[in-house]
């Protein structure tokens, strides 16, 4: 089997990756790990920059997006008993757009299925091979048959767990890692949201975060301890612990109603340099991961993947791998401001068990600065509705 670009996962990354690159007569083949059914019952991000939604309209794919997607032009951000405003659109003229991942990896589905372009759903032991060379290819278990796969490039999209990383030798990679000493629990349940916008909630009990899918679906986190399981959390007391962080006129406005999904996230922020060895190049989770508080996991896979289509598009069309020389520093640059964002927000909103009284002291007066202070709003709002690519 030959294509031009291999693509492992078939995650959000993978998915739109290929999509571009076929819009522009380029081939791949994506190897998936796991099912259809499984990757697209995995319940993950739900807030989009235009940089994302603008990709998928690129690649054809944002016909469902743009009507079922809902614009959010602000977010509230809760404290001491209090809400305050932040005004996207007013302060920085752009948006957000509400649309689940699962729509996400379901719409760029159809459009392979649509282009009858090959996935391998079920692949295992897949292994890179042969990447410093000019003719790289990747070997992998499918049909009960070990398989060969040589391309000219091989795309990493297989997320934080998936093989093509440690295809880098370790000692040309440099891995940057930060653990939090507390995790999410998330809950959806069919209920309308408690409001039109999200609200991130700092409390005394912790941080929690109202959140929602469509008019109907609301999701819901609260910060919990990374020793939890999701058995130590049954719905009553994820609702009652909502309401006890959340403002008082917000909980009284919370409709509540059984959880059809709960699980516990652990919060890493993790960058990996380089992003490319020879032939590979990894894009989205496989090279980097945030805590979710700045909604910018599956947006930095985004801009990976613009980088390195138009690197890709450029090298074919072209002959010209200047975009592909650059890709590594091009993304990271941006990963970087992208990780300080996820990582400040996760400060300001949670808390701490070590935090002493002065950290605590410092955290309160950023959000009072933070609710009077337009230029400050201004900064968070550039980093939440996106930074340019
Ligand atoms: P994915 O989605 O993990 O996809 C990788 C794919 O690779 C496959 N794979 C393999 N395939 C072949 N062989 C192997 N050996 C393989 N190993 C793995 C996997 O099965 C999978 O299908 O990575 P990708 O495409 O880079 O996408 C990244 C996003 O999924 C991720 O960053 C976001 O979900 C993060 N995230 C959020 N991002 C946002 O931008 N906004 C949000 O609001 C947001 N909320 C969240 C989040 C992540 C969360 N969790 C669970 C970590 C909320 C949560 C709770
Ligand atoms: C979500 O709706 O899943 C979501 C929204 C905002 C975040 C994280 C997750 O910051």
């Amino acid at each position: 089997m030959r294509t031009q670009v291999a693509i492992i996962g078939g995650g959000p990354a993978g998915l739109l990756l290929a999509q571009l690159l076929h819009n522009h007569g380029i081939e791949t083949v994506v190897l998936e790990r796991r099912t259809r059914d499984y990757v697209l019952s995995r319940i993950r991000a739900g807030v989009l920059e235009t940089g994302f939604t603008d990709l998928m309209r690129e690649a054809g794919v944002g016909e469902r997006l743009d009507r079922e997607g809902i614009v959010h032009d602000g977010a509230k951000l809760a404290y001491q008993g209090g809400t305050f405003r932040i005004d996207f659109e007013r302060l920085t003229g752009r948006h957000v757009t509400v649309y689940g991942q699962t729509e996400v990896t379901r719409d760029l589905y159809q459009a392979r299925d649509a282009a009858s372009l090959p996935t391998l759903h079920g692949c295992s032991g897949v292994k890179p091979r042969d990447i410093d060379t000019g003719s790289p290819f990747i070997t992998f278990l499918h049909g009960g048959k070990m398989n060969r796969l040589d391309c000219d490039f091989i795309a990493g999209c297989d997320g934080f767990h998936g093989p093509s990383r440690q295809a880098i030798p370790e000692k040309a990679r440099t891995e940057h890692e930060k653990t939090y000493p507390f995790g999410w629990l998330g809950i959806l349940s069919e209920t309308p949201p408690v409001d039109d916008e999200l609200i991130y909630a700092n409390s005394p009990r912790g941080f929690a975060l109202c959140s929602m899918r469509n008019p109907n679906l609301s999701r819901y986190y609260v910060q919990c301890a990374l020793s939890d399981s999701p058995e130590d959390w049954p719905d009553d007391k994820v609702w009652d612990e909502l309401k006890r962080r959340v403002p008082e006129e917000v909980a009284e406005r919370l409709v509540t109603g059984p959880s059809i999904e709960k699980s516990i996230a652990p919060l890493r922020s993790f960058v990996c340099a380089p992003m490319r060895w020879g032939r590979l190049f990894l894009c989205g989770d496989a090279a980097h991961i945030v805590p979710p508080t700045g909604a910018k996991g599956l947006n930095t896979a985004a801009s990976d993947v613009h980088y390195l289509y138009r690197a890709l598009v450029r090298h074919y069309h072209d002959r010209d791998d200047d975009g592909l020389e650059r890709y590594s520093d091009t993304a990271l640059a941006r990963i970087w401001k992208t990780q300080r964002f996820s990582w400040w927000m996760t400060n300001l909103l949670h808390r701490f068990p070590d935090q002493s009284g002065f950290d605590l002291h410092v955290q309160q007066a950023e959000l009072a600065v933070l609710s009077e202070n337009e230029a400050a709003q201004t900064a968070l709002a550039e980093s939440y509705v996106g930074l340019p690519y």
